[in-house]
């Protein structure tokens, strides 16, 4: 098996280990994935943990396809979205009170609606206004290469590393009782941090680079709040591409 073919959690879900030595494995795990994709040594690490699965309950909540899009194709949408996507930084309360928020916002769908989250109210653009089309070419990318059907698009600008957005899952009822969720990163490396809900220990940071693709499948919301926390030390900006089911 081509250890590029492999999640960092697929390594980690088979080791028997207890919930605070797993959180460690992962944090070096996604460390190593991402510094050298074809370490022997993980190789045999790997080959290894696969005779000794457990775990699964986590085994399905994520699926994380590095390089999903080689870098000049994620460096083109990058710099297409910047430009083109109408981005807001300020959303509305219920009670039509403006709310700044800590990143830029941008939400797409097929037809113009006011998407709710937390509860503040997001201006939709439509998949057909202009500039709009290399954003469906891509939602219908991830569409064919996952098997998952997206109607909307929620996007996300961090403009630098102090941009941020809170420990949450998402819940809203538009999205339906399980929702799948894939994730896009595009532009400067961020980390997506997960915590188990209802086990404190359980955490994992899953390293999102330029072209990653992280599906957040049916169980996740359920289980697990994600978080992006500042990260000083990151100048560049990164957009992530949140596609979504949405009922009317
Ligand atoms: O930017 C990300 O990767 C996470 C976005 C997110 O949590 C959300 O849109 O609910």
């Amino acid at each position: 098996m081509e250890l590029k073919e492999l999640t960092t959690l697929e390594l980690v879900n088979t080791v028997p280990l207890d919930k605070p030595s797993k959180e460690k494995l992962l944090a070096e795990m996604t460390a190593r994935l991402v510094s050298s994709e074809d370490e022997p040594e993980l190789q045999s690490l790997w080959k290894h943990f696969r005779e000794v699965s457990s775990m699964k309950d986590i085994h399905d909540d994520f699926a994380l396809t590095k390089k999903f899009l080689p870098p000049h194709v994620a460096d083109h949408y990058f710099e297409h979205l910047l430009q083109h996507v109408n981005w807001h930084k300020t959303l509305m309360s219920k009670e039509n009170q403006p709310v700044e928020i800590n990143r830029k916002m941008a939400y797409v769908y097929q037809q113009p609606v006011m998407y709710k989250y937390a509860n503040l109210q997001l201006p939709g653009d439509t998949w057909s206004d202009n500039h709009m089309q290399e954003l469906k070419d891509l939602r219908d990318y991830v569409e064919e290469k996952t098997g998952y059907r997206f109607n909307s698009v929620l996007l996300n600008l961090y403009e630098t590393g102090k941009d941020e957005i809170k420990w949450h899952s998402d819940k809203e009822v538009q999205l339906g009782e399980k929702p799948t969720i894939a994730c896009l990163n595009l532009g400067a490396t961020r980390t997506l941090h997960f915590a188990k809900k209802g086990e404190k220990d359980m955490k994992i940071p899953m390293v999102m680079e330029n072209g990653d693709l992280l599906i957040m499948g049916e169980n996740c919301q359920d289980n697990w709040l994600h978080a992006i926390l500042p990260e000083r030390k990151v100048k560049e900006p990164r957009i992530s591409l949140t596609f979504r089911w949405v009922y009317e």
